[in-house]
Parts: structure tokens; sequence; C-alpha cells
């Protein structure tokens, strides 16, 4: 499987109706609440968007929604993978992104045959509170010579000027939150993205 190069993470389908349209093609849908309506409704209206625009959508956490809403594609944490079923997920079809920090986590990770894995945080972070150290770029070759084909997927404090380290460390996907959220103009940022990671899109 291949992933978009371009992995932008929002918390509401209000930022995805606002950002897919441009042409953004892999998107995760991340809300931290645990409102089931409001995360049945969020979910639908961003499938729905992506659907549209040809952009693959991944539910952060809320499996049973993902799954009862006809996702296809769900991100889970170390937590929230121990506590999911992964059977449900694997009989409803659905592929399965893992976050990882450390070597233990990647163990775990590889151990659920996922469909990607993640790697954070590459660089320093406001968004998420997180026990590990900045991990660096070479944590990045290192990672990708482990996991050999499996997609890399980098996180944390990745901005459009970063991109080209972290591609060239091995990377797959870079994930992006505030870089595009909290700019300026985050319509002009995400197309400044999708520009700038033309030449890995293959
Ligand atoms: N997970 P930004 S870092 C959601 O390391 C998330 O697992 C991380 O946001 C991890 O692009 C992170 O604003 C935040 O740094 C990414």
């Amino acid at each position: 499987m291949k992933l978009d190069p371009f992995y932008l993470i929002v918390d509401s389908s209000s930022w995805i109706a606002r950002l897919v349209p441009l042409g953004v093609k892999l998107v995760q849908l991340r809300i931290k609440c645990e409102d089931q309506d409001l995360l049945r409704s969020e979910i639908a209206r961003s499938k729905a968007v992506c659907a549209e625009h040809g952009c693959q959508l991944i539910v952060n956490d809320h499996w049973r929604l993902a799954i009862e809403e006809g996702c296809d594609f769900v991100h889970l944490g170390q937590e929230d993978l121990a506590a999911a079923d992964l059977i449900a997920i694997r009989n409803a079809g659905l592929r399965l992104g893992v976050s990882t920090h450390d070597g233990a986590e990647l163990d775990t990770a590889l151990a659920v045959k996922p469909d990607y894995i993640a790697l954070g945080p590459v660089f320093p972070t406001a968004t998420k509170e997180l026990k590990w150290a900045p991990q660096g770029l070479e944590k990045i070759a290192g990672w990708k010579r482990q996991i050999g084909g499996l997609p890399l997927v980098a996180i944390g404090g990745i901005s459009l000027e970063r991109l080209p380290g972290v591609f060239e460390k091995g990377a797959d996907s870079a994930a992006v939150i505030t870089d595009i959220t909290r700019s300026p103009d985050p319509e002009t940022r995400a197309r400044d993205w999708i520009a700038g990671t033309a030449s890995w899109r293959t």
C-alpha cells in the first residue's frame, strides 16, 4: 500500500470541508471527545467530503464508529490499540495505522501487522504532550530499515521547511497539524504542502 506523502491531521469536518477540496489526498480526523452523536456526524460528514474529492480518510481512535459509518481506515495509539477489537476491525475490512515512539512500541505495533507505522515526535511539538524527547531525523532512517516496505509516517513538529530532511531519511509520508491549521493562511499553506510534496508523490 502507498500513502500520499502529505498526511493532514485535523480535528473537525469543517477543516476537512475547507482543505480537502484544495487537493489533499490523505487526511486524519482526530477528535478528542467522547460525544458519540457529535463524533458520528463528524465522521459521516468527513467521509462524504473525502469521497467527493478522492481523499483517503483515516479515523483516529473511534474505530467502532468508523466501522459503523463504513469508513475503511483507522489510526490507533498504543493505548487504544491495546483496548481495540482488532479482529472486528480486520473483519470489517478496515486498514490500520499505529503510533510508535520507541522500540518496544514498534514491536507491539508490528505484531498486529499494521498498514503503516507512525513515528513521533520527530521534532518538538506543542500539539501533544509526550514523554518522549524529539526523535530527530536519524531515527526515521533507523525505523525505515526495521520496517522495510511498510509505509512510515513521520509526525511531530513537521513544517514545510523540514519536509526534505524527513523524506530524505526515508519517511513515506509527513503528518502535520500546526504548520497548516495555525498558519495565518491555512489554504495557502495546504497548497504549499501539496506542491512541496509533489516530487515524493509517485
Ligand atoms: N502525535 P504538529 S506528535 C498527534 O508523536 C501527534 O505520536 C504525535 O502535531 C506522536 O504537526 C503529534 O502540530 C502532534 O506537531 C503533531
